[in-house]
């Protein structure tokens, strides 16, 4: 199984404006994942990860602190490169869009596309978003002034500016989205992308001339005082990083196998890069992978909230695999996940410490009790024939998983082993079978737990390194390709071994390890006091747009609904607000309307609700609706719109 096939994996570079938090380290640790497994099946393996250092943004954080853009990009990025380290992320490469060669080969790409006549120059004008370092047009804007991924106001920008012909390439993305669909996963989010594309693409801005801090366009084009967009120079560290225009190209990773990215950059890296990467005549990648948001306790994570979360500070206080499994465990790859301690303390001591634990606790103890830690397996098959077979089923069903992002079903698969192994002591009672002497049985089910535990640590060593080595030393084996091959793939047994006694792997969690983070309540901000509250003439509270528009409504349209049993006033409704899958809203709404009127209709919903539980069943969000001596009736849009449409 030594293949040595090239794969690229690569996380999104990040910016140098802010230190990272869990958001980025999620990423880093599924590419993290994605490589390790990928090296240990015997893959030729190059993950890239680094830093993103141009652009007005970081020219203006640097500003800030007083400082050149150079000196607190090397600051910033050695922050990323250190908490990598600390983590013991299998990294080949960190790349920064500072160094040389990138900014070379940043050069020899943009002549590239000039030469294939993608690029011209000609007049820019439109709102930019410095934060999100893009322009959009009047009607995207909120309010004509903010924008509309961020919420920050946007400036308005003309200058002269060379353009890059992505209007171009509508057709042959279309074709390339068409041709692979799993181009971009999960695929929902690759039907996103289809119907922005086909909604028409304008060219592309890819200069500036209001800054300086970028890459400087090449000599021969005489224009010095422009610089690369930030964007087109990101995007390039993709190729730059395996040698790209330098002359010593180390091009046979490439394409990449997979990008990793969040949801928020998909439209550069499905659109934007694929496009570039046509112009110069490069091959597309397999994928392009974006995952969803964390959020902390059901809020947007924020510096001037206070309650941005430091990897390095969880892991510390957890432990890095444990918290690698939280994060891979508790959300489907694609959707947002929020963080909190109690959830993360629930997984360890329930999936890890219960489960995974317990099983080598018992496994130490009744082989070191029975057998004086020796343990042989070759009687296995001829008592527990449907245990191994039940094993080895889940076993082969896993890599799939994992290269189509579901890891979460991964390790959900990965645990039903563990379940059979706990299920066959309890059912076998090693200690009644040696009160029977029926000792040979009793070893093969000692056996049978060793070698259970030998291929889940196997396939859980990508996620889990430091854990799954330590199993396997105690089980007198070592993880590599070796092992994955005959204990994993060939389902051979362990040779005889002496067991090793080790502690506890996952001591019980009972209080939170970090400071607990209490969210700030709305009116207790200390600029807003509460006396002299404005009010209109019915002494109805005034309040200011931004209350407003903190609440977020969407139309959605509901796909089932359905009664409660023991409520004489709730429905159980599954309505569709345009995200992967389709909400749970309880609705006190079962005297004025029948489910099955009910379904194929449209609402409008409040989104943005912390989601609560109603006679127990979770309700992610709220109906509006106007009551009066009529009776109730919901609010409706006049015409039909697409299900996730804001209402504003
Ligand atoms: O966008 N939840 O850099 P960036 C989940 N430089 N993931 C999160 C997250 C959160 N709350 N916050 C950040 C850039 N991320 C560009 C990329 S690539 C050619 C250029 C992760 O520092 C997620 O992967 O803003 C997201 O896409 C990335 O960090 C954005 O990092």
């Amino acid at each position: 199984m030594q293949c040595n096939k090239p794969v690229y994996i690569t996380t999104p570079i990040y910016y140098v404006n802010d230190v990272a938090h869990i958001g980025h380290a999620y990423t880093t640790i599924i590419a993290d994942t994605i490589a390790r497994y990928s090296r240990m099946i015997g893959y030729d393996v190059f993950f890239l990860t680094g830093t993103d250092e141009h652009g007005q943004k970081i020219e203006e954080a640097a500003k800030l602190r007083n400082e050149s853009p150079k000196v607190y990009a090397d600051k910033i990025s050695a922050t990323f490169k250190n908490l990598w380290d600390d983590f013991d992320i299998s990294y080949d490469s960190f790349i920064r869009t500072t160094d040389e060669h990138h900014k070379k080969g940043v050069q020899v790409a943009f002549e590239k596309m000039f030469d294939n006549g993608d690029i011209y120059k000609d007049v820019y004008s439109g709102h930019y978003c410095i934060s999100c370092e893009t322009f959009f047009t009047k009607t995207q804007l909120v309010d004509d002034e903010f924008c509309p991924e961020c919420g920050k106001s946007t400036t308005i920008v003309e200058e002269e500016s060379y353009f890059f012909r992505l209007s171009k390439y509508q057709d042959k993305l279309l074709a390339w989205y068409n041709e692979n669909p799993n181009c971009i996963l999960p695929k929902s989010k690759r039907n996103e992308v289809i119907r922005f594309v086909e909604g028409g693409l304008e060219d592309l801005s890819i200069t500036r001339t209001s800054f300086d801090w970028g890459v400087k366009l090449p000599a021969k084009f005489d224009d010095q005082k422009h610089v690369m967009y930030v964007w087109l120079d990101a995007l390039m560290n993709y190729v730059t990083a395996l040698g790209y225009g330098t002359g010593e190209e180390n091009m046979k990773y490439w394409p990449a196998r997979v990008h990793l990215i969040g949801k928020d950059i998909l439209r550069f890296h499905a659109i934007y890069w694929p496009a570039f990467l046509m112009s110069l005549d490069l091959p597309l990648p397999k994928h392009v992978a974006a995952h969803g948001w964390w959020t902390r306790d059901g809020e947007k994570m924020s510096k001037s909230k206070g309650n941005v979360i430091d990897p390095k500070e969880v892991a510390d206080a957890y432990g890095i695999d444990n918290f690698r499994y939280f994060m891979l465990r508790e959300v489907p790859f694609g959707g947002d996940g929020d963080f909190s301690q109690k959830a993360l303390i629930d997984r360890i001591n329930s999936d890890l410490g219960n489960d995974l634990g317990n099983l080598l606790n018992r496994l130490i103890g009744m082989s070191e009790k029975y057998f004086d830690s020796k343990i042989n397996s070759k009687n296995i098959a001829k008592y527990y024939d449907s245990e191994l077979n039940e094993v080895n089923e889940s076993i082969s069903k896993l890599e799939p998983f994992l290269y189509e992002m579901q890891l979460h079903r991964y390790l959900e698969e990965l645990w039903r082993p563990i379940g059979v192994a706990n299920k066959a002591i309890d059912k076998y009672q090693p200690w009644t079978l040696m009160k029977e002497e029926k000792t040979e049985e009793a070893m093969a089910l000692v056996a049978l737990i060793a070698n259970i535990l030998a291929r889940v640590s196997i396939m859980l060593y990508p996620i889990m390194p430091v854990v799954s080595k330590k199993i396997a030393n105690a089980l007198n084996f070592e993880i590599d390709n070796g092992s994955w091959k005959n204990f994993a793939i060939e389902q051979k047994s362990l040779p005889e071994f002496t067991i090793s006694k080790i502690p506890p792997l996952f001591p019980r969690i009972e209080e939170p390890l970090m400071a607990v983070y209490e969210p700030q309540k709305n009116n207790e901000k200390q600029s807003e006091p509460k006396v002299n509250e404005a009010k209109n003439d019915e002494g109805v509270a005034l309040i200011g747009i931004d209350d407003f528009f903190k609440t977020s409504l969407k139309i959605g349209t509901i796909v089932q609904a359905e009664e409660l049993p023991k409520s004489d006033k709730l429905l159980l409704l599954k309505v569709d607000v345009g995200e992967d899958a389709p909400r749970q809203i309880v609705a006190g709404i079962k005297e004025f309307y029948a489910p099955e009127a009910l379904v194929g209709t449209q609402v409008c919903v409040v989104a943005n609700l912390k989601p609560a539980k109603l006679m127990g069943n979770l309700s992610e969000g709220m109906l509006l609706a106007a009551k009066d001596e009529n009776g109730l009736h919901l609010l409706r849009p006049e015409a039909p719109k697409t299900a996730g449409t804001p209402v504003k």
